[in-house]
Parts: C-alpha cells; sequence; structure tokens
C-alpha cells in the first residue's frame, strides 16, 4: 500500500488506544445525522465478527457518534437475537465514502465482500484483529494474534477509551469471546477471556441468555444436517485425520444454509487421536467446496490452510477451493497428510 509510511501497525492496547482516539477525534460527533463511521463486519460472518461490530458501533454511538454497523448479506441466525443485530445495515447505507471504516476481524479488505469499497474509499480505516496473517491495510492496524476474539480486543479499547458499555454491547462481546473460545474451551482461552466475561457479567449480562441465543432455538433442519454430517465420517492416516462432508443438496434438502453448518468442524477433531479434522462443504450450489480445519496442539492448521491458499488460527483454519467436495478432498487431504509427516520432521530437528 502507497499509505505504508504514514500507517502505523500496533501491537499493544495502549498505543493502539492512543491511535484510534485520535482517530475518533477527527470526525464530529454528529448522532442522529448520516453515519459517518462505518464498522465492517466480513462475509460469512461468524459470532465474533458480528458480535465485535455491533458491540463496537453501539458504544460509538453511545459516545455521541454518528456509526453504523456494516453487514454483507443476511445475518445468520444463531446472532439475530443480539439486540443490535437489527441495526445492521448493508453497505449501500453509505451514499458517500465514511469518515472512518473499522474492519474487524477481517485478514484482508476481500473478506468484506460488497462492503469492501468502503474500508478502501473511506478517508481513514482502523484494522482490528487477531488474525497473524493479517495484512495490515489501514492507516492504524492493531493486530493482537494473543486476543482469542476481536471481542476481547474492542472490551479493552472501551476500557482505554471509558466507552460505555451498554447492554446490546455487552451481549456482543460475550457472544464474540464465546464463540471464539468455543464457549471458553479452546487452547486460545485466556484470563483476559475470563476477565472480560466477568466485568460484562457483573455489569448485568446474563451469560445463560446469550448462549441460549446462539447455540438454542436451532430448527429440526439443523439437526437433521448434522445427523447427515456425523454419518460422513471418513478416518485416515491412521486415524491421524478425520473428515466430514456436506453436499449443496445436504442443504437444501434440509432446509438450512452454510450458516448452520459454522461449528461443525470442531466435531471430528474430539475423537480419540484425530490430529486433523477437516469438514467439506459445498456452497455455492456444489462450484465451491469451503473446508474447516481444526487441530490437537501442536499442530499448525494455520500453516497447512495457508498452503491452500487460506489462513485462521493455528488450531482453527480454514479455505476455499474450486469445484465439489470430491475435488477439494483430494486437494485438501494430500496436503494434510504431507502436513503431518513434515511436523514429525520439524520436531526431530527441535
Ligand atoms: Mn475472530
Amino acid at each position: 500500500m502507497t499509505a505504508m509510511a504514514s500507517s502505523s501497525d500496533l501491537h499493544d492496547e495502549r498505543s493502539a488506544a492512543r491511535a484510534i482516539a485520535r482517530e475518533l477525534a477527527t470526525v464530529r460527533r454528529t448522532a442522529g445525522a448520516k453515519p459517518r463511521i462505518a464498522v465492517l463486519t466480513h462475509e460469512r460472518p461468524d459470532g465474533d465478527a458480528i458480535g465485535s461490530c455491533v458491540a463496537l458501533a453501539s458504544m460509538l454511538r453511545g459516545a455521541g457518534y454518528a456509526a453504523a454497523a456494516v453487514g454483507v448479506g443476511e445475518v445468520p441466525r444463531q446472532f439475530t437475537f443480539l439486540a443490535g443485530a437489527g441495526a445492521i445495515v448493508g453497505p449501500e447505507a453509505f451514499a458517500a465514502p465514511p469518515a472512518l471504516a473499522f474492519s474487524l476481524d477481517a485478514t484482508d479488505p476481500s473478506r468484506h465482500g460488497a462492503a469492501r469499497a468502503l474500508i478502501e474509499g473511506a478517508a481513514r480505516a482502523v484494522v482490528i484483529d487477531h488474525h497473524a496473517s493479517n495484512t495490515r491495510f489501514g492507516a492504524v492496524n492493531w493486530v493482537d494474534e494473543g486476543a482469542a476474539a476481536v471481542g476481547e480486543m474492542i472490551w479493552a479499547l472501551a476500557r482505554r477509551l471509558r466507552l460505555a458499555v451498554g447492554p446490546d454491547a455487552a451481549e456482543g462481546l460475550y457472544a464474540a469471546v464465546m464463540t471464539d473460545t468455543g464457549r471458553f474451551t479452546f487452547g486460545n482461552t485466556t484470563v483476559r477471556s475470563f476477565e472480560m466475561a466477568a466485568d460484562l457479567v457483573r455489569g448485568g449480562l446474563d451469560p445463560a441468555r446469550v448462549a441460549e441465543g446462539v447455540y438454542g432455538g436451532r430448527p429440526r433442519g439443523e439437526w437433521d444436517l448434522e445427523a447427515r454430517l456425523r454419518s460422513s465420517l471418513r478416518l485416515a492416516a491412521g486415524g491421524r485425520i478425520a473428515t466430514v462432508e456436506l453436499s449443496a443438496r445436504d442443504f437444501s434438502e434440509t432446509g438450512t444454509t452454510s450458516a448452520a453448518a459454522m461449528d461443525f468442524a470442531s466435531l471430528p477433531r474430539t475423537i480419540a487421536g484425530v490430529e486433523i479434522a477437516i469438514f467439506f462443504y459445498e456452497i455455492d450450489g456444489g462450484a465451491r467446496t469451503k473446508v474447516g480445519l481444526r487441530s490437537a496442539a501442536p499442530v499448525d492448521v494455520n500453516r497447512l490452510a495457508g498452503r491452500l491458499g487460506g489462513g485462521g488460527h493455528p488450531q482453527a483454519s480454514g479455505c476455499l477451493v474450486e469445484g465439489g467436495r470430491a475435488a477439494a478432498r483430494r486437494i485438501v487431504l494430500r496436503e494434510a497428510r504431507r502436513h503431518l509427516g513434515a511436523r514429525g520432521v520439524e520436531r526431530g530437528r527441535r
């Protein structure tokens, strides 16, 4: 990027908060007027994307800024219960480029899909993310791969900037961290995750309501979809790799969409001896296949996904392959087997 000289790459919370405060100071507080600040989620948003986005937009509005949460496509059913979800607008809500845009939980601008122009056209862009592979495409870049979720970072920012965390924002932040930590069970769960949770619950948040909102209320079709997923299990590499898959027809016949499949990649990882779990699911009517990867530490599926054109986190990653699931299987399994072999070599060297 040409703006590299004036862009800053921040690692610690304190300097990030200071830089973001400077950006906010340049935007006039014109609540009620047309939104001047866009807070962007990514495409096929997960709980962290939606929750963080809703929370930051809500906190900024509370502080008097004309901020809007911007999404592309429908809000997945699991997150429609969030009080702030109804306030998410499409990119078309911005007739002119925003004065300031926040990119949350997105490794690069393409993750914003149809809202990409907002982040690239904004007078100033702030990137807040916890993916190591983030391309630092903002004027201000705060990337903390030690954060379990962007939600944790937004919570820390609120405290530094003394932004009030109202009930809507609290729910969003809790949903963000609850989902990205696998209900506080994944290896990314830290003291900070629990500190944030404690702080929000102390402030009146009902954790059971958020858990029920995200994980409860499943339509019958989602249950049937999960049954199909479980019966598709196959083991490879002597039981070190588990694969599950869903075809485009599995979704249409159960009346579900790929949004219902968000948590499925984690299921086969719990089988004894499995080091890499792979979940293939067809999108765009089977023209392309999304691949969810989960691993048992120290196996790093972020590196595996990187070789397949994707990315994410060391134990939870993904990529997108052209073609149906059979084609994806061939390509990804070959790399996964190689990956497990390579790991043995690296360990020997250490
Ligand atoms: Mn995230």
